[in-house]
């Protein structure tokens, strides 16, 4: 197991719906570590880099116009496997093929309006906690005193 960390956003539309304590909560109760946390407003370049994988892509502009509608809270979570955990804790991009538990099954039924994003591989991680955080806005090297009851 390593220790990696991962980049979440709470969109516009959990900010809106106050779902930013249930949401944090999900994430600190697992036992991940929040080692960046910031309320914020997207600039849509901000937005059209983060998403510019999807450019050209139907959903695309909705999905602009929606990032930027608003605040969103950034954070970024530390934990052995946290790219898989935070994913699982998540569920799937669609909340109606969620499992049950998860995030977005739990707290939302319209994929265009899935409350939360979670990067999705080590390499999207890395990206994307680069273009939210400055390193200094970031904890580094952070023990807690749970870390032993968290981990083996
Ligand atoms: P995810 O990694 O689960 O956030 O999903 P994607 O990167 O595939 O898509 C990014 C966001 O675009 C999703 F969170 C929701 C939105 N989207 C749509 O609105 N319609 C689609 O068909 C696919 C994605």
């Amino acid at each position: 197991m390593t220790v990696e960390r991962t980049f979440v956003a709470i969109k516009p539309d959990g900010v809106e719906r106050n779902l930013i304590g249930e949401i944090i909560k999900r994430f600190e109760q697992r036992g991940l570590k929040v080692v960046g946390l910031k309320l914020m407003v997207v600039h849509p370049e901000l937005a059209e880099t983060h998403y510019g994988e999807h450019k050209g892509k139907a959903f695309y502009d909705g999905l602009i116009k929606h990032i930027t509608s608003g605040p969103i809270v950034a954070m970024v979570l530390e934990g052995k496997n946290a790219i898989a955990a935070v994913s699982q804790t998540v569920g799937a991009t669609n909340p109606v093929n969620a499992q049950p538990g998860t995030i977005r099954a739990d707290l939302c039924v319209d994929m265009g309006r899935n409350v939360v994003h979670r990067s999705d591989s080590p390499t999207s991680a890395k990206r994307e906690i680069e273009i939210f955080f400055k390193s200094e806005e970031l904890l580094h090297g952070w023990a807690k005193t749970v870390d032993c009851w968290v981990y083996e």
